[in-house]
């Protein structure tokens, strides 16, 4: 190690849908390596990324893992991550970590849910991509079918840069040194092709190449680059992670071809506040101030809080004291980690590119930017936009008094995961968690009986409705109390109107002549709030609505907050009476793979449940993926009717997509259940 420059860093994070491979690719990788001995398998629970017991018993992973080897004078940053949609979050945060995006493609069951999730996220973060086409041993594998479907999927510019051949127990290269016989199709049409979409980022080499009629490849090593910066050229490679074919050509095309931790883009930062935020772009330098992004926190119980960040401009070393975030007393760093899975080795320092860790800093939180100097305050992150969580969970821990300890924990596993919620509602002393699917759900409960032997009982699932209004409308409210002594009083006049769906909430102030107190308005807009927060119809948050005040009254002595708080509060709900008010429900893409002669029961259902099929696409192996919408509401048990109909043959994901408005009947249903004196959650 010690001898290493950012030149000679390689980051990566292998992305794909869940059961592609990524975990067996990264296991294979390291082998090749030479980091281990004998590459283990996800079926035994022995590989070096799901080292976590929860990761074993599902047979998944359902958390990032960083694993890092050298290899012929590089340094490589791997960075496995789950590709379950409801472990998208980690997915989608080691993004901002790396400078390639490792596409992992099953080709038993081709181009799926997060395939695509991921090939458009990985682009609009400017990383290169690299798409792998893995398990190309298995049986029942159409290869050239499906890299016709990748290619129409995602664009001409995917194109091999080796084919498989020997039955699929070897692969070809297609660029630097073609030759040989290839399984399908043929390795001089996709050098051609390679060449032809390379040299186009270049006009001189273009017209060489037009005048010349060919170029040498090993000339193309920088338009190569440039090609992958630009998104112009996504190289696809086949492999096998489990016999191991194509991982030695894979490694060399990470190491050989992709860009260095020097010249990739770096995530989009901004310093600054609100308004003022500027992009601020480091610089990979090793010289200069250090910034450094957590983008992985976990916790332990054992071995305590683990901050994994990358450094993306700067030198960490064990003496340097680093500030998190705005804070003004920095840590000093003492520890510094490098990863293998859960192996940890400690070393001097870290550079631009590398990823390393620090153990028990309590103030080091997810998303936190880690740095040496003020002149490096207010630097943040650009949010990432990850899916919304929206399956709910109610749970109370089993044993009464636990209520505290539950509240925390639950904090500290939300502070882990960008895409749990959680809100303790007071009214009945409930911890709610949102996440992003069942799956998602049942392992935070697995963990919290396993890690922390903490029991809790669970309420059914409480779909995210919403409320909100569709036509304009005034409200008005006279708030007067007279009881005994000192009175209320709070006159309000306001104008509701609907704004776009996801616009969420706005407060104008038009009072003009002090009609209402200025030291008023903020009393109005919490009335308002409380309306906001607890619906006016049905009980669910009200959304994209604009509030305008305008006009009101107020009393020398009587006017105080609670009078307008109150009055606020009932304009608010006497203009939202009037304005049409609907409720929304939120809708979900569905993919369901089933065997061909289920797709019938699977449309069938989808149409009788309000939703529909937007279409179905043969997969290998007998298999067919139905795509459509569905309510949310309506998948209650679908895990269920799925085994029942397929005899477990079929598997399926969701992703929250948009919120509809719920039918009429709907409407009175939730409306008549809020209203009920005796709620049954
Ligand atoms: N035949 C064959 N099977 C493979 C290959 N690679 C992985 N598998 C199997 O595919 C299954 C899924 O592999 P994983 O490595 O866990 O897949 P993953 O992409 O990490 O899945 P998630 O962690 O859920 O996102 C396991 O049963 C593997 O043994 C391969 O090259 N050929
Ligand atoms: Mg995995």
């Amino acid at each position: 190690m010690g001898t290493i420059s950012t030149e000679e860093i390689r980051t990566l994070a292998l992305v794909g849908h869940a059961g592609s491979g990524k975990t067996t690719l990264a296991e294979a990788l390291l082998h090749q390596a030479g980091a281990i001995a004998t590459p283990g398998s996800v079926q035994r629970g022995n590989t070096v990324c799901d080292f976590d017991p929860l990761e074993k018993t599902h047979q998944h992973s359902l958390y990032s893992a960083v694993a890092h080897f050298n290899h012929d004078g590089t340094r490589v940053h791997m960075v496995d991550t789950p590709g379950y949609p409801d472990f998208l979050g980690p997915a989608m945060s080691s993004l901002e970590a790396v400078e390639t995006a490792v596409i992992v493609v099953n080709a038993q069951s081709g181009v799926e849910l997060t395939t695509g999730r991921m090939m458009s996220w990985a682009q609009k973060r400017g990383l290169c991509r690299l798409l792998v086409v893995n398990k190309i041993d298995a049986e029942n594998v159409d290869l050239p079918k499906l890299l016709a479907q990748i290619q129409e999927a995602f664009g001409k510019e995917c194109l091999p840069i080796n084919l498989p051949a020997g039955g699929g127990s070897r692969v070809v290269d297609c660029f630097f040194n073609p030759g040989g016989e290839s399984d399908f199709s043929s390795v001089a049409d996709a050098h051609r092709a390679l060449i032809d979409q390379v040299v186009e980022v270049n006009e001189d080499l273009m017209a060489r190449y037009l005048e010349q009629g060919d170029i040498d490849a090993h000339e193309l090593h920088d338009p190569f680059e440039q090609a992958l910066r630009e998104g112009h050229l996504v190289p696809i490679c086949f492999v096998s992670a489990r016999t191991g074919a194509g991982v030695k050509e894979l490694l060399d095309v990470l190491e050989h071809l992709l860009p260095t931790a020097a010249e990739g883009n770096p995530p989009h930062f901004l310093k600054g506040e609100g308004e003022n935020a500027r992009p601020f772009k480091t610089e990979p330098d090793p010289g200069k101030h250090v910034v450094a992004h957590v983008f992985k926190v976990s916790v332990d119980p054992f071995v305590g809080k683990l901050g994994v960040f990358r450094v993306h401009q700067g030198t960490v070393t064990r003496d340097s004291q680093l500030f998190v975030g705005d804070g003004r007393k920095p840590f000093k760093v003492n520890q510094l980690l490098m990863l293998r899975g859960k192996e940890t080795a400690p070393v001097d320092k870290a550079l631009p590119g590398d990823i390393a860790a620090v153990a028990k800093v309590d103030e080091i939180v997810y998303d936190a930017v880690l740095h040496d100097s003020h002149d490096e305050d207010h630097i943040h992150l650009r949010p990432i936009e990850f899916p919304t969580p929206i399956f709910g969970l109610a749970i109370e821990p089993a044993k009464r008094g636990d209520e505290q300890r539950l509240w925390e924990i639950m904090q500290k596993l939300a502070a882990e995961d960008p895409c749990l919620r959680i809100e303790h509602v007071h009214s009945t002393n409930e911890t709610i968690v949102q996440g992003l699917g069942e799956l998602h759900l049942r392992v935070l409960l697995e963990k919290l009986s396993s890690q922390y032997k903490l029991e809790v009982k669970t309420h059914p699932p409480r779909i995210a409705y919403r409320e909100t209004i569709t036509a304009r409308a005034e409200g008005h409210c006279r708030h007067k109390k007279q009881t005994g002594g000192a009175g209320q009083f709070g006159e309000v006049f306001l104008r509701v109107e609907p704004l776009d769906r996801g616009k969420g909430f706005e407060f104008v102030d038009e009072v003009r002549g002090g009609a209402i107190p200025n030291q008023f308005i903020p009393a109005v807009e919490k009335g308002v709030l409380q309306v906001i927060e607890h619906g006016a119809v049905a009980g669910y948050p009200l959304q994209d609505v604009r509030v305008i005040v305008y006009d009101g009254k107020s009393h020398p002595v009587d006017s105080k907050e609670i009078a307008f708080v109150s009055a606020g509060r009932k304009a608010f709900l006497d203009a939202v009476a009037k304005a049409r008010p609907i409720v929304l429900e939120p809708i979900v893409n569905i993919q369901v793979n089933v065997p061909d002669a289920n797709i019938g029961d699977v449309t069938g259902d989808l149409s009788s449940k309000r939703g529909h099929v937007a279409g179905t696409n043969p997969l290998s192996g007998g298999l067919m993926s139905v795509n459509g919408q569905v309510p949310l509401s309506e998948l209650n048990g679908y895990g269920s009717r799925l085994k029942s109909w397929t005899g477990g043959q079929g598997s399926y994901s969701v992703e929250f997509s948009h919120y509809e408005q719920v039918p009429p009947n709907v409407q009175q249903q939730l409306v008549a259940q809020h209203k009920a004196p005796v709620q049954d959650d």
